[in-house]
């Protein structure tokens, strides 16, 4: 399946005419204030995330798994999944893999549907939460931290052979998350646990190629539920900063107590030059991987405040990995990362409106109510023709759901795949 470029055009012509309407009401009153609305929708074009290869069938919970007709069921299907979303967005233009669920069968073969697409890979992820058939040691007690050496080196291996996975692609870095940790007191000794996860990480370290960098993701609970060895962005941070330059801690936004500032955290790590990888998704009360902006939009565009100033304030801070980590039971997973990657462009368009110089002198001089006037002014401006805009420009959807919808998209990919598919993945 593959949408081609008039079929985008000819969904665009209905509404093209309000669009524009929209576009020069929103743009003339704010130009009016000094804005410059081209930068803007520049930046939004420019702006791409990465889409998990596992967030493309239906996620499923403990409790069952409920799944969505024409999955992809192989890794060349996900990409052309893909391909349907960047297509209608032109968000997403890259792709992220989890090794071993997608390991390549034809790297030539991938890499040029991939092209062909405009689709970049970005980040490989490990896995050593599962243990892989005919495995000589297993997970269930632990990988990178595991008290046994055999665990660890399997552990260790694993990670530098998808360095070389990846590096076959084109990725250019490694995410580790680790679901290490202990379910009981007493069942683990934390620092053994620890450093023996430093130790691991240092000698994956040690074989990363020099132009890649090494992602470490905090996780607090789950499936450990008395302790996790990475917990936070402190113990990501110090175990990055064990590893070297080239380590840096990734920041999943549903990997958080309750209430725990994020932007707060995200701006630290960028003033330090240690944000390396951002996960997006939505949570109510876990990690519950929910669409993005489904539950906290404002906490997303304070987020997103922090982000830009970070962008545009620490040359110290490398580009970040962003992907979109959500998984969704109840959804097409097409149209849930469609509303997944409208929701980052809108948080990102409004933390571009903030008037950053207004904002500081109001907090030089202690005007705490002209400080929240100006972060909600730019909060409460309605941005989507300015995404829509940002998509026109770059042969993108006018509306991508509409789009998605009146090109029965998901019809033909059940014609084409069968309705019993099911994706790699969780
Ligand atoms: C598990 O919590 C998780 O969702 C992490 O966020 C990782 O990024 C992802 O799985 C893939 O390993
Ligand atoms: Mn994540
Ligand atoms: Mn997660």
């Amino acid at each position: 399946m593959k949408i081609k470029q008039n079929q985008i055009q000819d969904t665009n012509k209905i509404n093209l005419q309000s669009h524009q309407e929209k576009f020069d009401f929103l743009s003339n009153s704010l130009i009016k204030t000094g804005t410059d609305v081209q930068s803007i929708v520049n930046k939004l074009k420019d702006f791409q995330v990465a889409i998990p290869s596992w967030a493309l069938g239906a996620g499923g919970t403990r409790f069952g798994r409920f799944g969505f007709y024409g999955e992809p069921s192989n890794l060349e299907e996900k990409i052309d999944d893909i391909g349907v979303l960047h297509s209608l967005t032109q968000t997403a233009g890259a792709v992220s893999l989890h090794i071993p669920w997608d390991i390549p069968s034809d790297y030539a073969a991938i890499k040029e549907k991939a092209d062909a697409l405009s689709i970049k890979f970005d980040a490989v992820n490990s896995n050593t939460f599962q243990d892989q058939k005919d495995a000589a040691e297993s997970y269930k007690y632990g990988s990178l931290s595991n008290t046994s050496k055999a665990v660890r080196e399997q552990a260790i291996q694993h990670n530098l052979d998808v360095i070389k996975i990846g590096d076959k692609l084109g990725s250019k870095a490694l995410t580790v998350w680790l679901a290490d940790g202990s379910c009981f007191p007493g069942q683990n000794n934390f620092q053994t646990a620890f450093q023996n996860t430093q130790d691991s990480l240092i000698d994956i370290y040690k074989g990363l190629p020099d132009d890649w960098k090494m992602l470490v993701e905090y996780k607090p609970y789950e499936p450990n539920f008395y302790s996790t060895v990475i917990q936070d962005w402190g113990a990501s941070l110090m175990l990055a900063n064990g590893c070297g330059d080239k380590a840096y801690t990734l920041v999943d936004l549903g990997h958080h107590l309750p209430n725990s500032n994020i932007e707060q955290i995200v701006s630290i790590l960028q003033l330090k030059g240690k944000l390396g990888g951002f996960h997006f998704n939505d949570s109510k009360y876990g990690d519950d991987d929910l669409t993005v902006g489904s539950i906290k939009p404002y906490a997303l565009f304070l987020i997103f405040n922090e982000l830009v100033y970070g962008m545009e304030n620490n040359p110290q801070n490398p580009d970040l990995a962003w992907m979109i980590d959500a998984s969704h039971n109840v959804k097409d997973p097409l149209e849930d990362l469609i509303q997944s990657l409208e929701a980052i462009q809108e948080a990102y368009a409004k933390a571009l409106l903030i008037d950053q110089k207004a904002l500081k002198a109001a907090q030089l001089e202690n005007d705490v109510v002209k400080c929240q006037e100006i972060l909600q002014g730019a909060y409460r401006t309605d941005v989507r023709p300015l995404l829509a805009e940002a998509r026109l420009k770059a042969g993108g959807a006018l509306s991508p759901i509409e789009a998605y919808r009146s090109l029965n998209v998901r019809s033909q990919l059940i014609t084409e795949r069968g309705k019993h598919t099911v994706a790699t993945g969780l």
